[in-house]
């Protein structure tokens, strides 16, 4: 009799980022166990390799935005700027590929395409889009949280005559605005970082905006030799202090309450986190701005003002200055010359949240009755979030049922890395986890080492099977939309709430708990031999 449901693999990983590559690492070389992973990109570095528009650059400082899992490559490293630009960081990703010899095991130039539960065999069944079928055990999904960009809500995009550029899928030969009347449309993160640089070379910039944006110093220059001297002295512990901090980030400056003091005080605290930049601000003021309208009314106030005084005409500073909602509860950008981007004659800045953009023409960006006509239109639209890399794979669980369908009302998941019906299936940073409110590399390691863990405790138990009960993960679920629901995030149309995705459900797509919370959490789980799982051993490999 011959085994017929014998894995080809143990495990199948999507994605060559910082999730993918360190998944490899510790499944192929730490744990010996037989892995394949796909990406679509030609080579390693995810978000790193996709997004290398002019500007793009990490918002926390490289120091701690860096792996932490090994002793000597965190010591190696050097990093030139202390917020890394994506050139440098995508050189560190394929460094980390070339140290630990990855790439023979990374099938580049391939999508994931179908992700399909074998209930007889308690397998998964992996399609490719080059044709390939792969069998393994358990699936990791590192495909990522932003990585599927956003569909806009305007048409006609393909009739336009001249050049259209995307944030997230930039040409890696760079692009050249010299001379061209370029449009922007978008002033998220990505268009926050990109338009000083595209204003210095177009000849006349149009930015499309639609909600003005918090955006606040980053604050870069030079890696300092002596502070990094110090961390890299201290690393074990700096690397802790990070993954016990909210952000994970080890700050810790942070004051109860903004309406516990006096507004002189407020200021004082705001001037200092504004001028050391970073992530600073928003997490390292005060405690209560996420939660409190009126305390976070004091930092609005504050950023307000901050604008206001860097946009000399008088009408662009009062298009620019956000109004109508919290501070923070859209993902905060951090900027470097933003505003006096607008101080140039030749940037202008069109409102299209009172008329929105109806479409795009042969010549240009219609609004209302009006066209402005350009060369070149660059998206910065955003990203199908959280959700939209995984649907993108069409992910089947028991009996054949669709993520998709299991998630029509919004994700459901265990600790945001399991979901009930979907057994072996591990998503690094899913939906309902710190994510992408955690340090990703940080965040990313626990996850890749929850999923080994368990792998592990598997085998060492001769079990094969893991998944989440439906109660852990209505609990689960219970919890995270509680925490949400005491901070003011869901009053805001976020991609955090689902909200920048016509029809997509509105649910809150990230655990608001904080990683120490969830870290601890995941903690007690494992030291009660996983609870809220089930462990099984599958009766395979059959035999005929
Ligand atoms: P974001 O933060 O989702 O920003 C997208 C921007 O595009 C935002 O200003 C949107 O306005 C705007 N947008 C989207 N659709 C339209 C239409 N139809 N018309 C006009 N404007 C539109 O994406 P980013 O790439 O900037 O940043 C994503 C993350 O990457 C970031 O948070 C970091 O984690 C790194 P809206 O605010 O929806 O009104």
């Amino acid at each position: 009799s011959q085994p017929i449901s014998s894995p080809d693999v143990d495990v199948v990983v999507v994605g060559a980022g910082f999730a993918g590559l360190y998944a490899l690492h510790k499944l192929r070389d730490m744990m010996q166990l037989s892995t394949r992973v796909f990406e679509a990109g030609s080579d390693v570095g995810g978000t790193w390799f996709w997004n290398r528009y002019p500007g793009a650059r990490c918002d926390i400082e490289s120091i701690h935005y860096s792996y932490s899992f090994d002793e000597d490559l965190q010591q190696e490293w050097q990093w030139s700027e202390k917020f890394a630009g994506q050139p440098e960081i995508l050189r560190y990703l394929e460094h980390v590929a070339d140290r630990f010899d990855l790439r023979k095991d990374i099938t580049f130039g391939t999508r994931v395409v179908g992700v399909h539960w074998d209930d007889e065999n308690s397998l998964w069944t992996v399609h490719t889009d080059t044709g390939e079928i792969v069998r393994s055990r358990y699936f990791i999904s590192g495909a990522g949280n932003l990585s599927v960009p956003k569909t806009p809500e305007f048409g006609g995009i393909d009739s336009f005559r001249g050049e259209v550029l995307m944030t997230g899928n930039w040409p890696h030969e760079g692009a050249d605005f010299t001379g061209k009347r370029v449009a922007v449309i978008g002033t998220g993160a990505s268009g926050i970082q990109a338009i000083p640089f595209i204003a210095q070379e177009a000849a006349e910039l149009t930015v499309f905006q639609r909600t003005p944006n918090f955006a606040t110093p980053l604050g870069n220059g030079p890696s300092d030799s002596d502070e990094v001297a110090e961390i890299k002295r201290n690393y074990g512990k700096v690397r802790n202090a990070a993954r016990n901090h909210f952000l994970g980030v080890p700050f810790d400056q942070v004051q109860p309450s903004a309406l516990a003091v006096d507004a002189e005080e407020r200021r004082r605290t705001f001037d200092a986190r504004w001028n050391a930049g970073g992530f600073r601000l928003f997490i390292d003021s005060y405690q209560d701005i996420l939660f409190d309208k009126k305390a976070n009314d004091t930092i609005a106030d504050y950023i307000r003002d901050r604008i206001r005084e860097r946009v000399q005409d008088p009408e662009k500073a009062a298009k620019l200055a956000p109004t109508g909602y919290s501070y923070g509860t859209k993902r905060p950008p951090l900027e470097t010359n933003y505003y006096e981007a607008f101080n140039r004659d030749t940037v202008n800045i069109v409102d299209v949240k009172t008329t929105p953009i109806d479409e795009i023409t042969a010549t240009g960006v219609r609004v209302g009755d009006r066209v402005y006509e350009v060369d070149t239109i660059v998206l910065a639209t955003g990203f199908d979030a959280m959700t939209g890399p995984l649907m993108a794979m069409d992910i089947r669980g028991r009996g054949g049922l669709p993520l998709a369908q299991k998630w029509d009302h919004g994700p459901t998941t265990y600790l945001g890395i399991m979901v009930h019906e979907f057994p072996n299936l591990f998503l690094i940073t899913g939906p309902q986890s710190p994510s992408v409110l955690y340090n990703m590399p940080l965040a990313i390691e626990d996850h890749v080492d929850f999923a080994t863990d368990a792998i592990d405790y598997l085998n060492q138990r001769g079990l094969d099977v893991i998944e989440p009960s439906k109660d852990a993960e209505n609990s689960w679920g219970a919890l995270t939309n509680d925490i949400a629901n005491q901070t003011l995030l869901p009053e805001t149309n976020s991609w955090y709430m689902g909200a920048n995705i016509p029809g997509k459900p509105r649910a809150c797509m990230v655990y608001l708990g904080g990683a120490p919370a969830y870290r601890a959490t995941c903690a007690e789980v494992v030291a009660d031999g996983y609870a809220g799982f089930i462990l099984t051993r599958t009766d395979s490999p059959l035999t005929v």
